[in-house]
């Protein structure tokens, strides 16, 4: 049984509505098992804060080390697809409805990242009102991970207060397997934890709705 603590995500000061909004999640492709379900997590609760699917973008990279570059050229991508729509950069944007059309595969390849091109009409092309960065890094036995910790929170920082489009920090940096599972909500024990991609979807559609209103 998960003993109540004083941690998480309190209640908003206010209810969003998202259905005036964009938003991108890049994801990285290690740990699979847990990036897929903090993914649909995301996903559902981004749809069910309104956000509608034609104006969810999803972009996968190799790793989490990738994260801030491909977070940085969505954002730049999406302003420039809005002051000068171009049409090579909207065929290579995969939205939800080609996510779900096409099978992810369940472990990484490297032909997965070039066969994600659409030809479907409905993407928007406005810019995006944030972005959700998610990857999973776990720790081994040198110091890889600290190294790309490090990289990543501050690059993924480094990119919002640039750019001006928040970026969710959605990146798990776990020590062993099992808190990842059970961040992800998918623990192997009794509790099966709690998803965090819910309370980066949160985050996303508050940030974009406030900052909105305080610029
Ligand atoms: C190389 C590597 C390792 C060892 N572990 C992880 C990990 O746990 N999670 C993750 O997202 N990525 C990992 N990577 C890949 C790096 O993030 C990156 O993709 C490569 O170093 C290439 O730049």
């Amino acid at each position: 049984m998960s003993d109540p603590t004083i941690k998480g995500l309190g209640a908003p000061p206010k209810t969003y509505d998202g259905s005036s909004l964009r938003v991108a999640i890049v994801h990285a492709r290690w740990n699979d098992v847990v990036i897929s379900a903090l993914l649909q997590g995301a996903i559902s609760k981004l749809k069910a804060q309104g956000v509608k699917e034609e104006n969810i973008v999803v972009k996968s990279v190799p790793g989490s080390y990738e994260l801030p570059f491909a977070a940085k050229k969505l954002i730049e991508g999406g302003k420039t697809q809005s002051s000068n729509a171009a049409p090579s950069m909207l065929a290579s944007t995969t939205n939800l409805l080609s996510l779900l059309d096409t099978d992810r595969p369940s472990t990484p390849t490297p032909t997965s990242q070039s066969t994600t091109t659409t030809t479907k009409p409905s993407v928007s092309t406005r810019p995006f009102d944030a972005i959700i960065a998610i990857g999973c890094l776990l720790k081994g036995s040198t110091m890889h991970f600290e190294y790309i910790c490090d990289s990543v929170s501050h690059g993924l920082m480094r990119v919002q207060l640039e750019t001006g489009t928040p970026v969710i920090f959605g990146v798990l940096t776990c020590i062993t397997e099992d808190q990842a599972l059970e961040r992800a909500g998918v623990g192997r024990g009794a509790s099966k934890g709690h998803n965090h991609g819910e309370d980066w979807a949160l985050a996303a559609v508050e940030l974009a709705s406030q900052t909105a209103e305080w610029s």
